[in-house]
C-alpha cells in the first residue's frame, strides 16, 4: 500500500463524503468511522457480496468490520494506523458500492 494513511481533514471530508452519504453511508457517533447497512434478496447474494469484498480487501490490505445475518450485512470502515477515517476507507467504500449494485 502506498504511503502512510492520514486522517481526512474537514476539507477532504467535505469533498469525499457527499457521494457516499448519498448512497447511505453515514459517520458514526463517537467514533471516526463510516457505516452502512446492506440488505440483499437472500443469504447467497449477501455472502457472494461479502466474498467479493473480502478478496478486494485482502488485495488492498484494508479490511471491513462487518456483521452478517441471513441477507443483512452491516459494514464499518476505519483506519487503525491513523485512528480514524482515511482515504483507504473512502476507496474501499466506493468498491463496496460497485459490488453491491451488481448484487441487487
Ligand atoms: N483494515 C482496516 N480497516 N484498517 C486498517 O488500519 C488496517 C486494515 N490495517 N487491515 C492493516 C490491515 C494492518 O493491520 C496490516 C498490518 O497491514
Amino acid at each position: 500500500m502506498a504511503g502512510k494513511a492520514h486522517r481526512l481533514s474537514a476539507e477532504e471530508r467535505d469533498q469525499l463524503l457527499p457521494n457516499l452519504r448519498a448512497v447511505g453511508w453515514n459517520e458514526l457517533e463517537g467514533r471516526d468511522a463510516i457505516f452502512k447497512q446492506f440488505h440483499f434478496k437472500d443469504f447467497s447474494r449477501a455472502f457472494g457480496f461479502m466474498t467479493r469484498v473480502a478478496l478486494q480487501a485482502e488485495k488492498l490490505d484494508h479490511h471491513p468490520e462487518w456483521f452478517n445475518v441471513y441477507n443483512k450485512v452491516h459494514i464499518t470502515l476505519s483506519t487503525h494506523e491513523c485512528a480514524g477515517l482515511s482515504e483507504r476507507d473512502i476507496n474501499l467504500a466506493s468498491f463496496i458500492e460497485q459490488v453491491a449494485v451488481s448484487m441487487t
